[in-house]
């Protein structure tokens, strides 16, 4: 794709926005930057981009910015409503995502992973299969490292985790290979409704032909209603026997597909479920979609088998953090919204305290309350959006109220008897007191550990 002396905007100097910036002007391209922050920390972003020869402008994002312009590049946190976007999409200018911007700059195939949970689980494993296969690929996108910085390098393949805000502006993106693991309400304050976020999701396969694959989850009945629209062979994913696919039978992950090995009548068998370690029957939808993504590409089963059953799962993701006083503590900090929770909740059998909250979304929390059974004994809300959950869960539960999480950790403890759960699953974002996910995990976990060490005496396991 031929950028040479093309005049590009760039909307948001985050790390997208600064790694596709770099790579339009060394392609050639007269870049100017824009970010709406005049932060410190900006300042210094636009001074080393000026040192590359990028023009930025910091601080409002005027129409002005347009004049002149052949193309926009888009940062996935600048939502399409902005008015600047509103404005060039009106003078019918092209406005790319960043992911779109990298698809024009390659030739290799692209495995890409979307839905609303699950992404960041299966681009890693999908990323250590093709190690294990001594196959080299990079793994890149939403789960941190931007896709348009991983072109150009040695790779044979990318295997990308794209957000609903990367689809949005998506124009000829076309995966080889496209995983769509589930969709539940998120990122309502984005999206201007659910709709639009499922529309968004449902483009990764927009662009595919019959020579490409989708792999879905047909348990989900979201993603099961968009399959009669999707070009691409369909790899079908289910805890249910199925004709063809990656599906549970007999206690076993198997796999049925004609077209790549295993006989119409015959299933290739992948592993038993018991020698799964990571917990959860959400990650069997997970490695489900691994088999299926990566048996498409010819990866060898063996690789996939060593891969799916030596994973222990990332952190912040029910990660197990110690026994205290005979009862356990688990941080899911990465549960940002409520089907995360509903999912975490699904994969205890004990008793469950469960602390909830953080920023709200623009989500609805009914499907939480639904799923608070008897089994939740008490609900420890915190943060901006605790109120308003507990609201919505069932007064049968014990309820409480804290302004913080080590609050709510003091608190868990005191409510938690032996053989209970403590179960972090905040089912918010993170932002109202925390820079991110990870560290608001870390604060939960520090203060879990800090009980262990009251008195100076140790009653840690684990
Ligand atoms: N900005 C403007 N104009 C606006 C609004 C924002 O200029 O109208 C500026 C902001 O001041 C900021 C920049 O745009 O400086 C925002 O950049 P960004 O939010 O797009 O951040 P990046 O650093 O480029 O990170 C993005 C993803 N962030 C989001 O989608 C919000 C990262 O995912 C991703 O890892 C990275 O690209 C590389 O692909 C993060 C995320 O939270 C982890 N993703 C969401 C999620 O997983 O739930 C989707
Ligand atoms: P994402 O990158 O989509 O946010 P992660 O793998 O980071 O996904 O997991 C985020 C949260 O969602 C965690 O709380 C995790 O336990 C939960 N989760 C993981 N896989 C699934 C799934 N398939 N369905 C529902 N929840 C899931």
């Amino acid at each position: 794709m031929d950028l040479l002396n093309k005049r590009v905007l760039v909307i948001g100097l985050g790390k997208s926005g600064k790694a596709a910036s770099l790579k339009l002007k060394e392609l050639g391209a007269k870049v100017l930057a824009s970010d709406t922050s005049e932060s410190g920390e900006m300042r210094k972003v636009a001074r080393a981009l000026n040192k590359n020869g990028i023009d930025v402008r910091l601080g409002t994002q005027k129409e002005s910015l347009l004049d002149e312009v052949d193309l926009v590049v888009v940062s996935p946190g600048v939502p399409n409503q902005v008015p600047v976007i509103k404005a060039a999409r009106a003078l019918k200018l092209p406005v790319w995502s960043e992911v779109e911007l990298a698809y024009r700059l390659t030739d290799k195939p692209i495995i890409a992973i979307t839905g609303t949970n699950g992404k960041t689980t299966t681009t890693t494993l999908i990323g250590k299969v093709f190690e294990a296969a001594g196959r080299k690929a990079s793994v890149a996108g939403n789960i941190g490292t931007p896709l348009v910085s991983a072109v150009g390098n040695d790779s044979e393949m990318f295997i990308a985790e794209i957000s609903s805000f990367q689809l949005d502006a998506i124009i000829r993106f076309r995966p080889k290979v496209a995983v769509l693991l589930n969709i539940t309400e998120d990122h309502l304050d984005w999206h201007p409704d659910f709709k639009d976020y499922v529309r968004a999701k449902s483009s990764i396969f927009m662009n595919q032909l019959d020579s490409d694959f989708a792999v879905v989850n047909l348990d989900d009945k979201v993603v099961k209603s968009l399959v009669p629209n999707i070009q691409a062979g369909i790899i079908g994913t289910s805890k249910h026997e199925l004709e063809t696919g990656v599906f549970t039978k007999n206690g076993r992950i198997v796999a049925k597909l004609p077209e790549f090995g295993t006989s119409s009548q015959e299933c290739l068998d992948i592993c038993g479920l018991e020698e799964i370690k990571i917990r959860g029957s959400h990650n069997l939808d997970n490695i489900m979609a691994v088999v299926g993504a990566c048996l498409v590409v010819g990866i060898d089963v063996q690789a996939i088998r060593k891969t799916v059953t030596a994973f222990p799962g990332l952190e912040h993701r029910i990660e197990y953090v110690a026994t205290i006083n005979g009862v356990d503590y688990y941080n899911d900090s990465k549960a940002t919204n409520v089907g995360a929770t509903v999912k975490a909740l699904t994969t205890f059998s004990k008793p469950v305290i469960l602390l909830v909250g953080g920023r709200n979304k623009g989500n609805d929390f009914k499907p939480l309350a639904q799923s608070v059974k008897s089994q939740v004994k008490a609900a420890i809300g915190f943060g901006e959006a605790g109120r308003e959950i507990l609201e919505t869960i069932p007064v049968h539960t014990l309820q409480e109220y804290v302004e913080t999480v080590d609050e709510a950790v003091a608190l868990a403890s005191e409510l938690a008897e032996p053989g209970q759960v403590v179960l972090f699953s905040p089912s918010c974002a993170s932002f109202d007191a925390f820079s991110s996910y990870a560290h608001r995990g870390e604060v939960f976990k520090r203060a879990v550990l800090a009980l262990g060490e009251v008195n100076g005496k140790k009653t840690i396991k684990g």
